[in-house]
C-alpha cells in the first residue's frame, strides 16, 4: 500500500530550462558548481515533516481536507507508515535534508512516558530508514504550542510545572536530534509571548526564557551535540505578541542573557513579512550581528496579513535573500527549509511533489541570479564607492576622536559635506537585469 502513494512518479531529474516536463527540475541542478560550490551544497534544501505529512488540511473555519493512508495519526503503525512515505518523497525529490517536531512524527500518548516511548520507537524507525537513504536531519524541534498544556506558553508559562514539562520535552528532542546527527536544533517560541499585559509579568517571563535557553545550551555541551542552536523569530500569531519578535529583538535577548556567541537564528520569509520587514532585511540584520544560521523559505499572501506558509514563487525577492546569504558567506550548518504547506484544495499526492519541485526551482533560479549579481560585482562596487570616504586615515581618526575636535574643524570651515546621489533607481535597474 505504502509504495503506491506517489503512483508512478519517478525520481525528479534536472532537464534544463527548455524542458516542458512539469515533474523535472528546470533550474535546480544539484551538481552544478557555482562560486566553487555545488548547487545542492549552497541551497541545502529541507522538507518540513509537519506541513507535508502531519497537517491534514484544516484551517480556522474547516476540518481536514486531506485523506492520507497514514490517517488517523494516533497509532504507531500509522506513524511508521507516514515515515516510510516521507522517505519515498525524499527519494523522489533528492533533497538532502528534512526537519521535524516531536509531535509530527509520533502519536501523542496518554501521558509523558507513553509519548516518550512512542517517540523513541519512531526515532528508531527513522534511524533505520536513514541508514540506507540519502536524506539527513537538518534540525529537530519540540512542538510546545499545540497541546492545551502549552496554551500560556512553555518556558514563559506562569505555571512552573509547565516549565518543567518543557525542560523534559526539549531534553528528549535534543537527544533524538543528536542521535540522528542533526545539523541544528531549533526553538520556535510558539506561544512564548502574551495575549494581554493585564495578566503578564513580562520581566519574569523574559528571565525564565533566558534561563531556559541557557539550560538548552548547557545540555548541548553536556551531550556533545555539535550542531547549532537556533531561535526562530516571529512577531505575533498565535499570540498577540511574541518575545522573539524579529532578528534584532532576538539578538538583544541573546545578548542580555550572554548567549549571543552560542545561539544563531532561523529566519522565515513569512515571519519577516509579519514583522513589517523584507526577508533580506532580516538576513542582513542577522548577518550584521553575527547570528545568521538557517532559513525557512515560505512566504505569506501579501493581501491576507496572516501566516499562510506558502511555497516560494517570486524569483526577484528570493534572489535578494540569497544575495545577502552569499555575501554573508553562505550556510554552514543551516539550509533552506520549506516550512510551507499545500493549499487545502491541493488534495493529490502529485501536488506535494509539484509544490516542492517548483519551490526548489524558484530557489535555484534565484541562487543563479544572486551568483550572477556577485560575479558581475557592480552592486558591490557601488556599495564600496558609497563608503569610499571612510578609507582615509583622517576619516578613521573620527571614530577614535571626540565631539569637540570635530566641532572645531567644522566651525573653521575645514569640513563641509557635499551630498551625493544614493543612485537607488540605477541599482534597482541593475538588479532587474539578473532576476
Ligand atoms: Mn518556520
Amino acid at each position: 500500500m505504502s509504495t503506491e502513494f506517489f503512483g508512478d512518479i519517478k525520481a525528479i531529474t534536472y532537464e534544463g530550462p527548455d524542458s516542458d516536463n512539469p515533474l523535472a527540475f528546470h533550474h535546480y541542478d544539484p551538481e552544478r558548481v557555482l562560486l566553487g560550490k555545488r548547487m545542492e551544497d549552497h541551497l541545502r534544501f529541507s522538507v518540513a515533516w509537519w506541513h507535508s505529512f502531519a497537517w491534514e488540511g484544516t484551517d480556522p473555519f474547516g476540518g481536514p481536507t486531506f485523506q492520507r493512508p497514514w490517517h488517523p495519526q494516533d497509532t504507531l503503525q500509522n506513524a511508521r507508515l507516514k515515515a516510510d512515505i516521507a522517505f519515498q518523497m525524499f527519494d523522489i525529490l533528492g533533497q538532502p535534508f528534512f526537519c521535524w517536531h516531536d509531535a509530527d512524527i509520533r502519536p501523542e500518548g496518554a501521558d509523558f512516558a507513553e509519548s516518550y516511548r512512542n517517540f523513541q520507537a519512531i526515532i528508531d524507525h527513522i534511524q533505520g530508514l536513514m541508514s540506507s537513504r540519502k536524506a539527513r536531519l537538518l534540525w529537530g524541534t519540540a512542538n510546545m504550542f499545540s497541546h492545551r498544556r502549552w496554551m500560556a506558553g512553555a518556558a514563559t508559562n506562569p505555571d512552573p510545572d509547565v516549565f518543567a514539562y518543557a525542560m523534559a520535552t526539549v531534553k528528549t528532542c535534543m537527544d533524538a536530534t543528536h542521535r540522528l546527527h542533526g545539523q541544528n536544533y531549533v526553538l520556535w517560541g510558539g506561544r512564548e509571548g502574551y495575549e494581554t499585559l493585564l495578566n503578564t509579568d513580562m520581566a519574569q517571563e523574559l528571565d525564565h526564557m533566558g534561563r531556559f535557553l541557557s539550560m538548552v545550551v548547557d545540555y548541548k555541551h553536556k551531550i556533545g551535540f555539535q550542531g547549532t542552536i537556533l531561535l526562530e523569530p516571529k512577531p505575533q500569531e498565535p499570540t498577540k505578541h511574541q518575545y522573539d519578535f524579529d532578528a534584532a529583538t532576538c539578538f538583544g535577548f541573546l545578548q542580555k542573557y550572554g548567549l549571543e556567541g552560542e545561539v544563531k537564528l532561523n529566519l522565515e520569509q513569512g515571519h519577516a513579512f509579519l514583522a513589517g520587514h523584507s526577508f533580506e532585511h532580516e538576513i542582513a540584520t542577522a548577518a550584521a550581528l553575527g547570528v545568521l544560521g538557517s532559513i525557512d523559505m515560505n512566504r505569506n499572501d501579501t493581501q491576507s496579513g496572516w501566516d499562510t506558509d506558502q511555497f516560494p514563487n517570486a524569483v526577484p525577492e528570493v534572489a535578494l535573500a540569497y544575495y545577502h546569504i552569499l555575501r554573508a558567506g553562505g550556510f554552514t550548518t543551516g539550509g533552506t527549509n520549506f516550512d510551507a504547506k499545500l493549499r487545502r484544495q491541493s488534495l493529490d499526492p502529485e501536488d506535494l511533489i509539484a509544490a516542492h519541485v517548483g519551490a526548489m526551482d524558484v530557489c535555484a533560479r534565484a541562487l543563479k541570479a544572486a551568483v550572477a549579481m556577485i560575479e558581475d560585482a557592480t552592486l558591490q562596487e557601488a556599495l564600496e564607492a558609497r563608503y569610499q570616504g571612510w578609507q582615509s586615515a583622517e576619516a578613521q581618526a573620527l571614530l577614535a576622536g571626540n565631539l569637540e575636535d570635530s566641532f572645531a574643524r567644522v566651525m573653521a570651515g575645514e569640513i563641509a559635506p557635499q551630498p551625493r546621489s544614493g543612485r537607488q533607481e540605477r541599482l534597482e535597474n541593475l538588479v532587474n537585469r539578473f532576476v
